[in-house]
């Protein structure tokens, strides 16, 4: 075990903020396993959850939480527990994660994408006590990965694996206690879910029962789920887009059905719509280009397809222009983040606004300012730094004060990073970045942290890395390289020490480029940020001159 002091997930508005919240009807004191509890007692035969080898009703579904939710106390975990949780889109996500939040543990949520090093990184930052995994999934062994990190973490007293466990506990085979199962209190964290890591490496998020409650039952407001919908996972769903926006939480919430895709290629995507009547699924934008692009030719029916959402990432005018003409239904632009604040175009905005813009926040009470550098209000219409706070946006991440300090003004508004111009009406349009990440395809990447990783390597001197524009992906990373004297290391080289550093694929830099300085100013050194600036417009003056 190690000796780190654990320290409990907590989130707290101030009393004020707390009670106007609740008053005004948003918090309404319901946990994420009561909720489904009443939908499994209101409507317990119509089917929540389909994979490719899986049907389950409401009422299954619960039972099969509920015996999840045994097991896990049966194997000594406790109410307040944290549980780090690597589900690929596969039926059996729910009851694993339903079956912790009945037991009053913590899941936290991993991407499939994730490897050894984030894994390892999330489970010491949150403490987490066991570790669930499905066996296989897209080609890849979980279980092997599994052992690495518990390997490295030996406070992850237990590995649960979904399928053939392998040398693991299975996932059925979780011994049945019978203890009464816990008063979950709603203001309590009822999950941490993973930043985009705009610095550094990526930091917990803890979200509140109440809070994500309601983000989720007013996002399927809005987009007009109910007992008639079919809701298709199509991203990763332990990402919060997918999950909650108003994704699989504000389907299952709204009594509609919930189709997992086990990976988002037009062929299965689309055979998956056709089968299941889906009416509604979310996107980042390359993928929506893949749709379209498929689509005229597909065999598949994909008529029932009323709602495509794009966001994660900018989706440009011209793309979002073709998504009716190419699949036949109406574009919602979703511009959200992990921390709180999400933005819909809502259904029956006019075709410009849908088009043009990244639609307008959930909440009446989400407060949304725009300022310049110097923190004063720029006038609509003009770029400026994007904060929030409101009723499901973080005042605080999970054990990082000195992020807190950077991203959390002292009246608790959230510093997104995001450079946005506020139109008429609420509606904003995302300019770009502040900071140094890189949104590669939805997948947010921090220059820093595959900075730290390339400085690893023994014949890098200096490495800096920045996003270069690109027109599938919609931005790709560029590691400028310094190579250590009287070495010569390679590009391919570069990335197989990249991919041997455990980390996920998508932060592996798609383009590696040797310079033989850092150009400075006459004063000497100069900001990272300024330099990769400096980087990349050097970069696209050459790229444009070739
Ligand atoms: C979503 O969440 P995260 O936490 O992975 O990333 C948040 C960041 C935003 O700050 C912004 O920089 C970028 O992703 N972003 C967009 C965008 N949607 C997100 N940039 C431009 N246009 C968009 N439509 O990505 C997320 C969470 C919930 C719903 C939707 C997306």
């Amino acid at each position: 075990m190690s000796d780190a002091p654990v320290i409990e997930p907590r989130q707290v508005w101030p009393a004020e903020f707390a009670e106007r919240y609740r008053q005004k009807g948003y918090w309404r004191g319901e946990t994420m396993g009561g909720f489904l509890r009443r939908a499994a007692t209101e409507h317990p035969d119509r089917i929540a959850v389909v994979d490719p080898d899986h049907r389950w009703s409401y009422g299954e579904l619960l039972a099969r939480a509920e015996r999840a939710a045994q097991g896990y106390l049966g194997l000594g975990l406790r109410q307040g527990d944290r549980v780090l949780v690597q589900i690929p889109n596969i039926a059996h996500f729910f009851p694993a994660v339903f079956g912790l939040f009945l037991a009053g543990l913590v899941p936290v949520y991993a991407l499939p994408a994730h490897r050894q090093t984030e894994l390892v990184h999330f489970a010491r930052r949150a403490s987490a006590r066991a570790l669930v995994v499905a066996d296989r999934h897209e080609g890849f062994d979980y279980r092997d990965l599994a052992g690495q990190v518990q390997a490295e973490v030996p406070a992850l007293a237990h590995v649960v694996v979904i399928g053939d466990p392998g040398p693991w506990l299975g996932f059925d085979a979780m011994p049945a206690g019978d203890l009464p199962l816990p008063q979950v209190d709603p203001s309590r964290v009822a999950f941490l879910q993973i930043s985009g890591g705009s610095t550094g490496l990526s930091k917990l998020i803890p979200r509140t029962h109440d809070d994500y409650i309601y983000s989720f039952r007013a996002s399927a407001e809005i987009c007009g789920l109910d007992g008639d919908s079919v809701y298709m996972g199509a991203l990763p769903v332990a990402h919060n887009f997918p999950m909650s926006s108003p994704g699989v939480m504000g389907a299952l919430y709204a009594g509609s059905r919930v189709v997992m895709c086990p990976n988002p290629s037009p062929d299965t995507a689309f055979s998956l719509i056709a089968r299941e009547g889906v009416t509604i699924t979310g996107v980042v934008p390359p993928l929506a280009l893949l749709w379209m692009q498929a689509a005229p030719r597909t065999k598949h029916d994909i008529s029932s397809l009323q709602v495509l959402q794009v966001g994660g990432a900018k989706f440009t005018p011209e793309a979002a222009a073709r998504v009716r003409p190419t699949l036949g239904c109406t574009l919602q632009q979703v511009f959200g983040m992990a921390e709180g604040l999400v933005n819909y175009t809502r259904l029956d905005d006019a075709q410009d606004i849908v088009t043009g813009t990244q639609g307008r926040p959930i909440s009446p009470d989400d407060e949304v300012l725009v300022l310049d550098d110097a923190g004063q209000p720029v006038p609509d219409g003009q770029p400026g730094h994007l904060l929030t706070r409101g009723p499901y946006t973080i005042r605080a991440y999970h054990d990082e004060p000195a992020a807190d300090a950077r991203s959390f003004t002292p009246d608790g508004f959230y510093r997104t990073g995001d450079i946005v111009k506020r139109l008429a009406g609420g509606y904003l349009v995302v300019q770009g970045r502040a900071g140094d990440h890189i949104n590669r395809a939805g997948e947010k990447i921090s220059a820093e942290e595959i900075e730290d990783h390339l400085l690893a390597h023994p014949a890098v001197f200096d490495a800096a890395v920045v996003s270069i524009p690109d027109a599938f992906l919609g931005e790709r990373s560029c590691a400028f390289i310094i190579a250590q004297p009287d070495t010569s290391p390679r590009a391919p080289e570069i990335k197989a020490f990249m991919r041997s550093r455990g980390l996920a694929e998508f932060k592996v830099p798609d383009q590696v480029v040797f310079v033989p300085e850092f150009q400075t100013t006459a004063v000497g050194k100069i900001s990272r940020n300024v330099l990769r600036a400096n980087l990349r417009a050097r970069f696209l003056k050459e790229e444009e001159r070739k």
